[in-house]
């Protein structure tokens, strides 16, 4: 066929280092960016089998993510707007690692195993972050679209999530909102006024007012794009928008949490709300310095306590009998599993780290807020769920109260982007939360107290002799280990740790 021997040609423009061994990670691939440019145009290859194979558009986003600069990766996006299935890692893998010569009979492998019909038509978005790299590698993913026959639409620098919003726009025809950056503002932005204009009382001007640590990256010129769009409902001071700095270098969402300090290029009052993104702003974490000077972190677990209650209330306003669920991982603070459980009353989940498994689990419940303590989540609606809340708010029977409420739950979904974490999305909604509950970040920050934590991340030999189980919260290998841990845990009242290698950097990490 035509295509495969544009693919021999043109995968030779994009040869892969005899030897190299890549492993697709919790988030897709991530190397250094040198060591990426037969990937990205194999991806763009597995892209298009993908979108054959589903009918439908894949999105490929080249980022790296919460990594330094000279990193660099790629996430696949699946229809609806989620990772892409697991059963399809071990392909991405297969091709990634396949010598030269061996591409087309892996390449065929693929298209045998899925039965995919080559005649059918195939289209992939990509899009990029800001890392020096993105650009030639974004264009090998676009080589290996063409290369296949596939279609393709760059929507150049996007964050993760826009990108992700855009596949899923696309494949439901416009159902979940236009295709396009600006559709992605202004669905957003409409409903985070409509929330606003529920704002308490005791909400001053000040209150609207919001540091942002963009890392950097490319969410600090989305944030800039967005601005007029927010009616100046949010005003917003950016900091670290790439202008001079380093991305991720000393700020960033994954800085912050990991060190527990603020980022630096910020400046903010004491008492005053921040908040980081990273890399890619699919993470958000916030803060603020208390007038002694102490630095608190509301990470992914408090985001997650502050939007289910929200959402716990308002169906108890609306008289909707829906079951929420909060999914977490071993990261979490016990605190806050203890308090969803046992004061919210929430179901609650531990999954493996990374969003592919937590977005599963979040789906088996009419509402699933799912988070990770490092600030990556976002909240899924089964369509059942949406279906009564639409319902109820167009019913003209619906009493006053009833009425108020099914509208803030139906702007909440709209504010949500629901295909995967979104710093921008989670941002406006928490944003709007707290405007409508009158209730400052110290006040939010006291809903429960964090056990004292640290995690660390430390460079070893061989991080793979690592082996887990029970959510990541058990080491089955090296032997010793895990008794090890038992040993030193033991000794404290309430105390928890656990080690795991990481999927996106070659280090391993340790939560105490
Ligand atoms: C990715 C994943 C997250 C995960 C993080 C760290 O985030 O999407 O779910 O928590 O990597 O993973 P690991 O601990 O395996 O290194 P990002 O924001 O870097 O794409």
């Amino acid at each position: 066929m035509a295509h495969f021997q544009d693919v021999s040609k043109q995968s030779s423009l994009h040869p892969k280092p005899a030897e190299l061994v890549s492993q697709y990670g919790t988030a897709g691939f991530r190397a250094n960016a040198k060591l990426l440019d037969h990937i990205m145009f194999r991806m763009g290859l597995l892209a298009v089998l993908r979108s054959k194979k589903t009918k439908a558009t894949i999105g490929v986003m080249v980022t790296a993510s919460h990594n330094p600069e000279e990193d660099n990766g790629v996430k696949l996006i699946d229809p609806m707007g989620e990772m892409l299935l697991q059963t399809w890692e071990s392909y991405a893998t297969q091709l990634a690692n396949a010598e030269q010569e061996d591409l087309l009979t892996a390449l065929k492998d693929v298209i045998e195993k899925e039965a995919i019909n080559m005649s059918q038509e195939a289209t992939v978005f990509v899009g990029k972050d800001t890392r020096s790299s993105s650009s030639s590698l974004s264009q090998a993913v676009l080589d290996g679209v063409s290369a296949l026959g596939g279609h393709s639409k760059d929507y150049g620098l996007v964050t993760t999530p826009q990108l992700h919003y855009m596949v899923r726009c696309q494949n439901t025809q416009g159902q979940y909102g236009e295709a396009t950056v600006e559709g992605y503002y202004r669905k957003l932005c409409q409903a985070f006024i409509q929330l606003i204009k529920n704002k308490a009382s005791n909400c001053t001007d000040d209150q609207k007012h919001l540091s942002v640590d963009g890392a950097n990256g490319i969410g600090a010129l989305k944030v800039h794009e967005m601005e007029s769009h927010l009616k100046k409902e949010l005003l917003i001071s950016l900091f670290n928008d790439g202008s001079k700095g380093k991305l991720n270098y000393q700020c960033g969402a994954d800085f912050v949490k990991v060190q527990q300090k603020p980022p630096t290029g910020i400046e903010i009052n004491p008492g005053e709300r921040g908040c980081s993104f990273d890399g890619d702003a699919d993470r958000i974490v916030y803060y603020y310095t208390d007038s002694d000077g102490r630095f608190h972190l509301l990470d992914g677990d408090k985001i997650a306590t502050l939007i289910s209650t929200f959402l716990k209330e308002l169906l108890t306003q609306a008289g909707l009998d829906l079951k929420i669920a909060v999914v977490q991982t071993a990261y979490a603070n016990g605190s806050s599993t203890h308090y969803l459980e046992n004061t919210m009353k929430v179901t609650v989940r531990c999954t493996k780290t990374g969003v592919k498994h937590l977005h599963h689990a979040a789906q088996e419940f009419d509402i699933g807020v799912y988070f990770e303590a490092n600030g990556h989540g976002t909240v899924l609606f089964s369509e059942a769920a949406e279906e009564k809340i639409q319902q109820l708010a167009e019913n003209p029977s619906t009493d006053d109260e009833r009425k108020r409420a099914a509208l803030l739950l139906r702007n909440t979904v709209y504010v949500i982007n629901q295909t995967v974490g979104d710093a921008i999305s989670d941002m406006l909604l928490i944003e709007a939360i707290l405007a409508i509950k009158g209730m400052t970040i110290q006040q939010w920050d006291a809903m429960y107290t964090d056990l004292p934590n640290r995690q660390l991340k430390v460079k070893v030999s061989d991080r793979r002799v690592i082996d887990t189980t029970d959510a990541e919260r058990r080491a089955v290998s090296p032997a010793g280990l895990q008794e090890a841990i038992d040993s030193l845990v033991k000794k404290y009242r309430q105390a928890r740790s656990f080690v795991r290698p990481s999927g996106t950097e070659d280090v391993v990490k340790s939560l105490r």
